[in-house]
């Protein structure tokens, strides 16, 4: 039996060696490119659990060829399927580029977004780099070109297709056997994309993705009851008294103006050039008021959209598709509908198309009792995407104006600007702030321009503009006497996604001498992948200009806390927020989740497709410390998962 078998074996490797070689460059070449994507992207590329995967499946893939009968045919046929292998490298690597995730079929609904934004999709999202897949199809091309592909017998041909099939499932069950054990449970629930790729290869994760996106109505059935289950027990079970601190209802019955600062990250407050701030308005208001320092956005590929919904829900976003675009029509707890219990009036600002991001619809959905978009305002001055951050406040102080002469009692209103959005470049409108640096040699003053016409020299220059317009902005709101009885609440909606070589640039250069210090120069800071993961950060600020707080919070606080944190200040709570209220932190740590798992707290960074901890400081970090932390991590995911694709606070608020 033994032999017979690998008297088979040897004789199928003679059959490729001989006249079915094409099967296997098909399967190494794809292969080698499902490598280069884990390269490319993740940085793990030779987990040997997904090149056996990728190859198997391939296998299989290139057994059907002899299914068909016309060599042409055959020809068509790889060609197709090699482009579509190809196709999926290079859409993840740039998908990846941008948004640290992959693709999924799922967010073909969002591409109209992206259409949008494709200045930036083309300046920032597309490296040189994710056009390395097409060797393959230009290779394989070449190669098959002039061969004969159907230069067997019937019988033989089933004969190799018998023992492909055997190897095919032999090396699929070995990459699974090295897995580690919670690779299937990923691969079900599919909310770490990236574990999937790292694990089973792309064309699995692809296959996948398509399966899963394709059948919600199936597997929504499947997964309803244990889902509502679980949510329900988790509510029971974390049901938290109201806490009282002393910032309980230090702002009830204010007025709210919330700006969602586009792409605003916290490393910008702390630099200067030439003694001049790059964010001085921010600084004086984050001085001023009350500001997490060690702020974090969580969101998913829903980017912007994905802030506003954290934010007003204390949800995370949907692991499958955007909560905005795909789940608008689920019954969600916000802080404008707690604050419109109260007798508020809550209304949304923005100067781009109302339909992008599917906001007409979804801020309804959030309690807005009006939206006011590109529709409203007069496009007289554009930069980047659209209406420039200076007129669109201007303008809508006007709106803000009116609302308060239209409607008794507080209002929230909530203006998310546009101007800082990738790719930065647009800047002949923006005010001059030269992001140079004078230094003195040998008593000659020279003035250094190392970091001008780079990402980051544009996007300091650009945070610089939409800092001033901030600024002028809340000059406005004191003349117009907005300010009166009112609270202002500031949050970057997500980072901006420089390159981790930029940093270098700005966080080693050497100004005497005029250039890049290495490893081996005194003052070198090793800017490395982790200390990028946590430079992420961006503000959140919430000033009055009734009172100077001057406090500062080094208590690791997401996106997600914002609704506990402020509501326990505002007067409203939401039975449904998984976050916490940070003020009631003891001991300054808290756990802030990112949609793949990851989290910060104020000790470890904890990157969960990898599995790595990255430790902050000093303390001693236990095994519990870390594995209670993961769970709740996976807990937290899953619970915003099930509530948000099941629509279960419908179902909890039906059953109170
Ligand atoms: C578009 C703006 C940008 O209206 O909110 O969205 P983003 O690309 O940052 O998700
Ligand atoms: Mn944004």
């Amino acid at each position: 039996m033994k032999n017979k078998l690998k008297n088979k074996l040897k004789n199928f490797l003679k059959f490729l060696k001989e006249k079915d070689l094409y099967l296997s460059v098909f399967v190494l070449t794809n292969t080698i490119n499902g490598i280069l994507l884990r390269l490319i992207t993740i940085k793990n590329g030779l987990r040997l659990s997904a090149v056996f995967v990728d190859a198997g499946v391939l296998l299989i893939f290139a057994l059907f060829t002899f299914l068909i009968k016309k060599e042409k045919s055959r020809k068509k046929y790889l060609m197709i399927l090699t482009s579509l292998m190809t196709l999926i490298c290079f859409a993840n690597s740039a998908y990846y580029h941008y948004y640290s995730s992959f693709t999924s079929v799922s967010l073909l609904a969002t591409t109209v977004f992206v259409k949008d934004v494709s200045d930036a999709v083309f300046e920032n999202v597309l490296k040189p780099i994710d056009i390395i897949y097409f060797w393959q199809p230009i290779f394989f091309y070449i190669y098959i070109h002039k061969r004969k592909l159907n230069n067997r017998t019937k019988k033989e041909e089933k004969k190799i297709s018998k023992i492909g099939v055997i190897i095919s499932v032999s090396i699929i069950s070995i990459g699974i056997c090295i897995m580690p054990s919670n690779a299937f449970s990923r691969l079900y629930k599919l909310w770490n994309r990236e574990s999937v790729v790292i694990n089973f290869g792309p064309y699995v994760y692809q296959i996948d993705d398509i399966i899963q996106s394709l059948t919600p109505g199936i597997s929504s059935i499947f997964g309803h009851d244990s889902a509502y289950r679980k949510v329900k027990e988790y509510y029971e079970k974390n049901k938290t008294l109201k806490t009282n601190n002393e910032f309980t209802d230090i702002f009830k019955g204010k007025n709210i103006i919330v700006i969602h600062a586009e792409s605003i990250q916290s490393f910008t407050m702390n630099l200067e050039f030439n003694d001049k701030e790059v964010t001085p308005n921010l600084n004086k208001l984050a001085n001023e008021g009350i500001f997490f320092n060690n702020f974090y956005s969580q969101v998913g590929v829903g980017t912007s959209s994905d802030a506003e919904f954290t934010f007003n829900t204390s949800l995370l976003p949907s692991n499958r598709g955007t909560v905005f675009v795909n789940y608008y029509d689920r019954k969600y707890v916000t802080i404008p509908q707690l604050l419109k219990e109260k007798g508020y009036y809550a209304y949304s600002m923005h100067g781009n198309k109302g339909d992008f991001w599917n906001r007409n619809i979804m801020h309804k959905t959030l309690g807005y009792d009006r939206f006011y978009s590109e529709d409203s305002y007069i496009i007289d001055e554009k930069i980047g995407l659209g209406l420039s951050d200076k007129s669109f406040f201007r303008q809508s102080i006007d709106i803000m104006k009116k609302m308060k002469e239209e409607n008794n009692g507080p209002f929230y209103s909530l203006l998310i600007m546009l101007s800082n959005h990738t790719p930065f470049s647009d800047l002949e409108l923006t005010e001059e702030y030269p992001t140079t640096t004078n230094v003195t040699i040998n008593n000659e003053t020279i003035t250094r321009n190392y970091i001008n016409n780079t990402r980051l020299g544009n996007y300091i220059r650009s945070v610089h503009y939409a800092d001033a317009a901030i600024g002028e902005f809340v000059e406005k709101l004191e003349e117009s006497g907005l300010l009166e009885n009112s609270i202002l609440v500031i949050y970057g909606d997500h980072d901006a996604r420089l390159d981790i070589n930029e940093y270098n640039l700005l966080y080693n250069y050497d100004p005497i001498n005029d250039k890049i210090k290495t490893e081996l120069d005194e003052g070198y800071i090793n800017f490395n992948e982790y200390e990028y993961e946590l430079n992420r950060k961006v503000p959140f600020i919430i000033w009055t200009k009734e009172k100077n707080f001057n406090i500062k919070i080094n208590t690791p606080t997401g996106m997600i806390d914002v609704l506990p944190t402020l509501g326990n200040m505002i007067g409203i709570k939401s039975k449904y927020a998984l976050g916490n209220d940070i003020m009631n932190i003891k001991d300054g740590d808290n756990l802030v989740t990112f949609s793949d798992g990851s989290f910060v707290t104020s000790k470890i960074y904890y990157n969960a497709p990898k599995g790595e901890i990255y430790t902050i400081n000093n303390d001693p970090i236990t095994e519990e410390y870390i594995n209670l932390r993961v769970d709740h991590s996976t807990e937290l995911i899953e619970i915003s998962n099930d509530i948000i694709y099941y629509d279960l606070i419908k179902e909890l608020e039906g059953s109170n």
